[in-house]
This record gives structure tokens, C-alpha cells and sequence, in this order.
């Protein structure tokens, strides 16, 4: 009798925890865009029975399919030169391609369409060859400017090295959601690299993800550190015109590629924030780049050699990217793509696009986009980042003539290359949400989709990701008047609600020390890093605020295109949203609506706050449509935001105000705790 109490009560208690586990499943946010539907059934031809990536493509249509019940799906590999590599023609239920990676984005577009409401034929090509994650992921599992918890590839501990089943399928379900967004490559560890990513466990490992990977379309590529050959392979030196640093590199490749056969290549951070490169031999960018090319060229491998390059000497980092590579323009190997972030100088809420793009006209440019939060909130903070993104794709660089927009100049369209690419520092991690937040999520979604096309617009990205994300079974007016437009509107407001009350006006880089989250203006590193010690971003004195890049300044105007150099030199036609990026004015100068520039920060500071304060309000009201845990959690970070923001506006009028002397505008809040 006890045994059979006992029992019975086992079973109540496992069926309430299996119970659990379904309900909490629904609403963890751990399926992303690609929540399980009620799916009729449907019938797929010309599947390749042999072929893994051919059978997620059936897989996916079987388990998603929202079409016509009992339709029929027809796959077909042709020969068209309209469709590119990886990409597909969709005629009716018809996807047809010239891969069968064509194939898999095809099946994965045509359901996004069915949910969304778009029965519309299409023919898509990407407009990047490589659209790649960049994992800063350490080997002891922790990640750099990660908000979402510990890495999904890497771990310390005992069991660091052993593949688990669990281990698996998170690298699956990665593996899918990415797929689903064309994204194609994953770059497995951080840029600031250590030498042991090369070492037997380690490579090992990348077996064992690669393997997981492939099937979704994904090469796997490693950073690495420049200095290996000292740190792995006992050299003396890791010069790269050394013989045996050469043989050295050479036989390391070889390993990969035996285990890898279809390994991507190398991302190399090098003489970058103390990184080692080829100048600590008084060697340069390219006899780097160079050596490492040839060692992979023969297995199709690439290098992406980043741009990333500032030093405390130079009395503007801003330059110095520019100043470093251009002299290097047509001498790297054509297997070297330099890696370029989208701003001067780090992943800013707001920055004008890099010179570098489109003046390197003879070398490949991948932009580098940072789908992390890092100077965005964190993973605390909803800023949709497409916005941001689509300002720097279209930004018109002039330099070969008008439309060469940062988008055209990058993805072969102007320049004819052999290998185009892009990249986003992932914002990926063990969360059961992957990203931290539920928002962060748009911004995963948002780079795959504009990686795949640099012409999409913000608004449809989030018009998709909002229906895919959120969406009932049956949509009706009620919930897109009450879900879906306004999150909609909010979504494409909020990144400039961040600068506003984080970075207004172009005053760049005055983020709290090391961390990034919150205001800084006044931290000062210990030390001689010049660069980081105030006044330097933001100059300001009794006299004004402001970076004098023009030509009586630093020049860094002159390294754009005409007629941007004069544009931003001139304080008149600078687009004030650049306006302290470019100038040091008076507090008193006149902004365009008429106020003084201290007014008119402090205008922006306060707006800021009270846009998130609306978008609580915002949130709130949708609580009707939402499952109660994600609205919980967005409720709750949305408080957070809101906070943080005014202490954003309080300090930044704080502090400004010790060299401005004015007063705060009446119609602005005063700081909570003056
Ligand atoms: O933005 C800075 C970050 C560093 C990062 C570096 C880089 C990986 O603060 O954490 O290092 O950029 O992009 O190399």
C-alpha cells in the first residue's frame, strides 16, 4: 500500500513538473521567431534523401506549413542565372534554387511569409557571401560584452571538453534560428584571442560543432591570436616572415582543415588594444594578413583582418583606422577581407559610417556591426538596433559618385570582389531566452535579416519579427491596433530615445568606465591612457562642449569623400545629429529650432526619459495580448530602463552643467536628486 502511495504521488509530482515544464516552455522565449504552430499537413517533392540540409528543408515546410491543407511543396535545384548561390526563386509552393542551401533559405522564407501574410512570389539573393556571427566567447566560458549569460560553445571545469547531448541541441537550435535568418557562418571565440583556441581539445570541440552546424548552411571560423606560434608552438618569435612561424601556421591550417574539410577561415584582432600582431616585429597589417591568407588559400579559407586599430598616442582615434590601412590598398591577398565596425570609433549609439568604406577601393570591407548591447543597455534596455544599422547602409559615402552608400560599397555592387562579407558581434548566450531580453531577440533577428538584404527597411524587419514573435493564431484587427503597431513604433523609436538620453548631438564616448553600462563623462582611468581621461570626447570647458575634427581641430574631416569633408566641416551643414562629433561650439550657440546648444542637450537628455516613461505606458496597455511571463519580464526591464535613463539625464546635466554655468530649462525635469 505505502509503495503504491508513494508511487502515485511520484507520478503527481512528475506529471505536475512535466506539466510545468510545457507551460514555462511556451512562454520562455526560448523558441525565438520560430514558435511551434498549429501545422496542416503538406507534401514535399524533390527531396534529396541523401541530403541533410535537404531534409531540415522538408522538415521545417512539414512542421510549419500554414498554406493550403494537403498542398504540395516542390523543391527544385536548377540551373538559373538569376539565382545565386544561396539563393531561391519562390513560384507558388515552388522554391527553386541553384543549392541546396537555396533550397533551405527558400523553405525558411516561405513559411515566414505565411506567417506574416506575404503570398507574393520573390526571387532573393543575399548581398553578402558570408554572414557571420562573431562570438566574443572566452574558452573559460565567460563572454566579453555578453548579457545573456555564458557561452553555448565553451565552459571551464571538468567536463570542458566532453560533448554532451544537451550541448548539441542548443548548438541545433542556434543552428536553426540562424539558418532561418540566412545567416551562414559563426566565428566560435573572442577577438581578443587566446593561442590555446588552436590546441587538440579545442579543435576537437570544433569538430564537434561543426558537425552540428553544417547541415543549417554554417561554416565555423576561429579567432586567433597572433602570437600562437610563442604561445602553442614554443617559436621564439611569431614574426610573420619568419620561416618557421610560416611552416608553423602552415601545418596548424593543414590540421584544421583535415578535421574541418569545410572550415571558413581566421578573424585575427591584431596590434589592437594590446593585442599582438605583426608591428611588434616592425612588420606590417599585410605581411600579416598575407601569411596567414597563404596558408589557407589553398582550402578556400579566408582571413578577416580587422580594422580595429587605436592607440593612446594619437591625438584622435578616430583617425587612426584609416590612417593604418589606406596606405595598404591593393597589397593584400585576395582571400584577406578587412573587417571594419560601422563608426570610427566603437559601437556608439551614433556614429557617422567609418571613412574607410568605400576608399579602400582595391580591398574587400566587411562591416562589423555589435549586435550586443554594449554601449546600447546591455541586455536591460529595449533598443531595436535596426534603425542604427539602416542609417549606415544607406549613408552615401560619394565615393564613386552619388549612391555609393555604405551598403553598395561593401557588398560587391560597386566594387567587383571575390568574397563579400559581414559581420555582427553575437548577442547570444545560455539565457533561456538566448539574449537576455525578449527584445534583443529583434536584434539577432534583424542582422540576419539585413545581412541577407542591406536594402531592407527597419519597419519590415520589425513588422516580421513582431508577428513571427508574438503574434495568436488568429490575428484580427484587435491585436494589430493593440499589439502590433504600437510595439512597432516603439521598437523603431528606441534607438533614438538611447542617444537621446545617452549620447545626443554626436557626444560620443562618454559611456561609464570599463563596463559601458550607464553615464560617464568624468572617468578617468588610472594611468596614462590619455585618450580616456576627460575632457578628451566630449572638450568641455567654459567655453563649450564638442570634438573640433575640422580642419582648425584634428582634420579627421578630411577623411571623407567630397562633399562630406566640407559638409562636416562646416558647423552649418553638419546634420546636427553629428553636431559634437564634428565641432566644439559655445554653449550658447544656436541649434536650427532656435534653442542654445545647452538647452537643447538638456532638451535631450529629458525627451529621452520621457520616452521610455511611454513606452511603460505602452507596455503596459498590451498586457492583454501577451503571455504572462514575457510581459512580466519586459514590464520589468522596462522599469529598470526607465530608471537608468534618468540617471543618464541627472548626471549628464550634473556634470555638464559644472563647465556650462546655465540653468536648466524650465520645461526640463530637474535631476531627482539635486
Ligand atoms: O568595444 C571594444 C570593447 C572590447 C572589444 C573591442 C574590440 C573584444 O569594449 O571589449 O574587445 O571593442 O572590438 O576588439
Amino acid at each position: 500500500m505505502k509503495m503504491i502511495l508513494t508511487a502515485s504521488r511520484n507520478f503527481i509530482w512528475i506529471y505536475a513538473l512535466v506539466l510545468l515544464a510545457f507551460s514555462a516552455r511556451a512562454d520562455d522565449g526560448h523558441d525565438l521567431w520560430l514558435r511551434p504552430v498549429n501545422a496542416k499537413p503538406v507534401k514535399v517533392t524533390g527531396v534529396n534523401a541523401k541530403s541533410p540540409m535537404m531534409g531540415i528543408a522538408k522538415k521545417e515546410i512539414e512542421q510549419r506549413w500554414l498554406g493550403a491543407e494537403n498542398a504540395t511543396v516542390e523543391f527544385r535545384i536548377v540551373k538559373d542565372p538569376t539565382v545565386k548561390t544561396d539563393g531561391f526563386k519562390i513560384t507558388g509552393n515552388a522554391i527553386s534554387a541553384t543549392s541546396e542551401s537555396g533550397i533551405l533559405y527558400g523553405a525558411y522564407e516561405l513559411l515566414r511569409r505565411q506567417q506574416t501574410g506575404d503570398l507574393s512570389n520573390v526571387i532573393s539573393n543575399p548581398s553578402y557571401q558570408r554572414r557571420i556571427l562573431n562570438h566574443w566567447d572566452n574558452l573559460n566560458g565567460s563572454i566579453e560584452r555578453g548579457y545573456a549569460g555564458n557561452s553555448i560553445f565553451w565552459r571551464s571545469g571538468d567536463n570542458a571538453f566532453t560533448v554532451t547531448e544537451k550541448d548539441k541541441q542548443l548548438w541545433q537550435e542556434y543552428a536553426r534560428a540562424n539558418a532561418s535568418i540566412g545567416i551562414n557562418g559563426s566565428v566560435l571565440n573572442n577577438v581578443n584571442a587566446s593561442a590555446q583556441i588552436l590546441g587538440a581539445d579545442q579543435l576537437k570541440r570544433l569538430v564537434a560543432i561543426a558537425a552540428v552546424l553544417r547541415p543549417y548552411g554554417i561554416k565555423t571560423y576561429l579567432s586567433i591570436n597572433f602570437a600562437s606560434p610563442i604561445g602553442l608552438g614554443k617559436l621564439p618569435n611569431a614574426d610573420p616572415l619568419n620561416p618557421e612561424v610560416i611552416k608553423w601556421w602552415k601545418e596548424k591550417v593543414a590540421e584544421i582543415y583535415k578535421l574541418v574539410p569545410d572550415f571558413g577561415g581566421f578573424l585575427v584582432k591584431a596590434n589592437s588594444e594590446g593585442q599582438p600582431g605583426p608591428q611588434d616585429y616592425k612588420r606590417t597589417h599585410v605581411d600579416g594578413a598575407n601569411m596567414l591568407a597563404d596558408a589557407l588559400k589553398p582550402y578556400n579559407g579566408i582571413v578577416m583582418w580587422r580594422a580595429f586599430v587605436y592607440n593612446a598616442s594619437e591625438k584622435d582615434r578616430a583617425k587612426q583606422a584609416y590612417l593604418e590601412f589606406m596606405p595598404f590598398d591593393g597589397q593584400f591577398r585576395d582571400n584577406v577581407i578587412i573587417q571594419v565596425k560601422n563608426g570610427p570609433i566603437d559601437f556608439q549609439p551614433r556614429e557617422p559610417f567609418s571613412p574607410l568604406f568605400g576608399a579602400l577601393k582595391k580591398t574587400p570591407i566587411m562591416p562589423e556591426l555589435q549586435v550586443t548591447q554594449e554601449y546600447l543597455g546591455h541586455s536591460e534596455q529595449l533598443v531595436f538596433l535596426a534603425t542604427m544599422w539602416e542609417e549606415m547602409f544607406k549613408s552615401d559615402t560619394y565615393q564613386e559618385g552619388k549612391n555609393s552608400t555604405v551598403a553598395r560599397v561593401t557588398d560587391g555592387s560597386i566594387f567587383p570582389q571575390k568574397y563579400t562579407a559581414i559581420a555582427g558581434v553575437s548577442n547570444v548566450g545560455l539565457d533561456t531566452n538566448w539574449n537576455g531580453h525578449e527584445f534583443a531577440q529583434a536584434n539577432w533577428y534583424a542582422y540576419g535579416r539585413m545581412a541577407w538584404n542591406d536594402q531592407l527597411d527597419s519597419k519590415t524587419i520589425a513588422d516580421e519579427w513582431i508577428k513571427l514573435t508574438f503574434a495568436p493564431a488568429d490575428v484580427n484587427n484587435n491585436w494589430k491596433n493593440g499589439f502590433l503597431e504600437p510595439v512597432k513604433k516603439m521598437m523603431l523609436e528606441s534607438r533614438e530615445t538611447a542617444v537621446d538620453y545617452s549620447m545626443p548631438l554626436g557626444l560620443h564616448h562618454i559611456f561609464a568606465g570599463s563596463h559601458h553600462y550607464g553615464p560617464g563623462p568624468w572617468w578617468a582611468p588610472a594611468g596614462t591612457r590619455k585618450d580616456w581621461t576627460p575632457p578628451y570626447y566630449h572638450q568641455a570647458d567654459a567655453n563649450g562642449i564638442g570634438f573640433d575634427r575640422t580642419k582648425n581641430g584634428t582634420d579627421a574631416v578630411d577623411q571623407y569623400h567630397a562633399p562630406l569633408a566640407a559638409d562636416f566641416n562646416n558647423v552649418a551643414t553638419t546634420p546636427e545629429m553629428y553636431l559634437l562629433y564634428f565641432h566644439h561650439l559655445s554653449w550658447d550657440y544656436k541649434m536650427k529650432n532656435g534653442k542654445t546648444l545647452w538647452d537643447d542637450l538638456c532638451s535631450h537628455w529629458d525627451s529621452g526619459v520621457k520616452q521610455v516613461r511611454q513606452y511603460q505606458v505602452v507596455w503596459d496597455k498590451v498586457e492583454p495580448y501577451v503571455d504572462a511571463q514575457r510581459f512580466a519580464r519586459v514590464q520589468e526591464k522596462l522599469r529598470r530602463q526607465t530608471r537608468d535613463a534618468q540617471f543618464w539625464k541627472d548626471a549628464c546635466i550634473l556634470y555638464f552643467q559644472q563647465f556650462s554655468k546655465r540653468p536648466i530649462p524650465d520645461y526640463v525635469e530637474r535631476p531627482v536628486n539635486n
